[in-house]
């Protein structure tokens, strides 16, 4: 058994074992109650789900295990020499709760390497789809054709034994995330590149490889903003769309690639993931609209106001949790001040910061006006020379797999049911206000 599936089960077994007899103790307690509000609007704020590897809180952002953003750049492995965090790191944290050694960090990099190996039919696979199919699309449809080699669904023919659950969804998730770069870069190079691929290098780090075959630039700069930014996105707690997508598919026992293609048709919606491709639409758009990519505040309200008024949201700002400006924000633009000088699309990005809070507070309706993740990553990838805003929400996603894909091995370790909420006709709302209501007159 490898050194962190060990470490896995060791902590799984006595969580799970604690976790039975809290229930058995406590299952009945109270801890949340739902309004009529919730049961319409989206669920938000119910608890109603576990989820080890991160925590949100609506105002001091994301916590990895509870790690900030801030000290995750701080206490990860790195490179030598390098600033920003492994992302290899970071899931080892997610999975076991602990910061692992540089050398644990490099150990699950090599591991990686070694699974790297993308079935070929999944580039067949590709090859046949039309040029034009969007990026997420294509990542998604790559993800599913890979599950001819899930473990998972193997053992499960088979007859895995229940407690083993979790073993086989590990390894299937290795596999997953040593062989997502492979496939996202090959639907980079052959959307926006002509099909000119490149090989792996097997030299670099698992972010560094990623930007390696991406083949954006030779700035060692971008290399350092692919660990960033496959850090920050990996998680953000279970309620958000794809995360509880995976969750919800995963409870199925539908193996890893089906829960993990799932997961990313949910991020490919605009209000979650697909909102950085939207963003730099949208900044864009402005620059061709105004004439200039300079644009004053004036300028930059009038664009917002137009967009308000023609029934649209400004894409990056909003949350349906966060109360504050997103630390995932703020890490890309310290990033931004650290490495970046005299970037128009960056500098328009800053000026929103400005701008769009007070509008969207004065709307009277928007609950948080901040900037999300979305806001600034791609006036990043810009910098760098990745103008394709189509693939955006595909980086986001090989970021987003460790998270996810985390999260379901510890709900196969924790022996998690299938997952069956209730729901209500709008009669039945009715009825129970109509019922209550009588019940207090009399
Ligand atoms: N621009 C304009 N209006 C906005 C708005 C924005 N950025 N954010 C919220 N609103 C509006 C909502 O559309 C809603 O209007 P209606 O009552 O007319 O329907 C009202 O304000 C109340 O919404 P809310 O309670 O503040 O926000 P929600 O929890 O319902 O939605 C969203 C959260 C993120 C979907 C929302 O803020 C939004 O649409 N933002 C723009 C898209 C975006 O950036 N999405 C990415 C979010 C982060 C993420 O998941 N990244 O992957």
């Amino acid at each position: 058994m490898d050194i962190l599936k060990q470490k896995f089960q060791e902590k799984a077994e006595a969580l799970f074992k604690e976790n039975r007899a809290m229930l058995k103790e406590n299952g009945d307690m109270v801890i949340d109650q739902t309004t009529i509000s919730q049961v319409f609007g989206g669920m938000r704020g119910m608890k109603s789900m576990i989820w080890e590897t991160s925590e949100l809180d609506a105002f001091e952002g994301i916590r990895f295990r509870g790690n900030s953003i801030r000290q995750l750049r701080k206490l990860l492995p790195k490179v030598e020499g390098g600033k920003e965090p492994l992302p290899e790191g970071l899931f080892w944290l997610m999975l076991v709760g602990e910061i692992p050694s540089k050398r644990e960090a490099t150990w699950l990099g090599e591991e990686w390497k070694k699974r790297a190996e993308v079935p070929k039919h999944t580039f067949t696979m590709l090859d046949a789809l039309p040029i034009d199919t969007h990026p997420m699309t294509q990542f998604s449809t790559a993800i599913l054709s890979m599950q001819t080699e899930s473990i998972f669904a193997q053992r499960y023919a088979e007859g895995i034994n229940k407690k083993d659950y979790w073993d086989a969804y590990y390894e299937d998730s290795m596999n997953l995330l040593a062989r997502l770069p492979r496939v996202a870069a090959y639907i980079y190079r052959r959307t926006y590149r002509n099909g000119e691929h490149i090989e792996p290098n097997p030299e670099l780090d698992w972010g560094a490889n990623f930007a390696h075959m991406l083949g954006v630039t030779d700035n060692p700069d971008f290399l350092s903003l692919m660990r960033l930014y496959l850090t920050i996105h990996a998680d953000h707690e279970g309620g958000n769309a794809s995360a509880h997508t995976t969750h919800l598919v995963g409870s199925t026992l539908a193996d890893p690639y089906y829960s993990l293609s799932a997961g990313m048709n949910a991020l490919a919606g605009p209000l979650h993931g697909l909102a950085n491709q939207e963003v730099i639409k949208w900044i864009l758009g402005m620059v061709e609209d105004l004439g200039t990519d300079t644009p004053s505040n004036d300028q930059i309200t009038d664009y917002i106001n137009k967009t308000l008024s023609e029934g649209k949201v400004i894409p990056g700002y909003g949350h349906a949790v966060l109360r504050q400006a997103d630390p995932r924000y703020m890490a890309q633009r310290i990033f931004a001040e650290d490495y970046i000088d005299n970037d128009p699309i960056v500098s328009i990005v800053w000026k929103l910061f400005n701008i769009v809070p007070p509008l969207l507070h004065d709307l009277g309706k928007v609950k948080n006006p901040w900037p999300n993740v979305d806001a600034h990553s791609g006036a990043l990838l810009m910098h760098y020379g990745m103008k394709d805003f189509g693939f955006y929400t595909v980086l986001f996603g090989v970021s987003r797999a460790m998270g996810v894909l985390a999260a379901g091995v510890w709900s196969r370790a924790l022996g998690m049911p299938l997952e069956r909420p209730k729901s209500l006709t709008s009669l039945a709302v009715k009825q129970i206000i109509e019922k209550s209501t009588s019940n207090t007159k009399d």
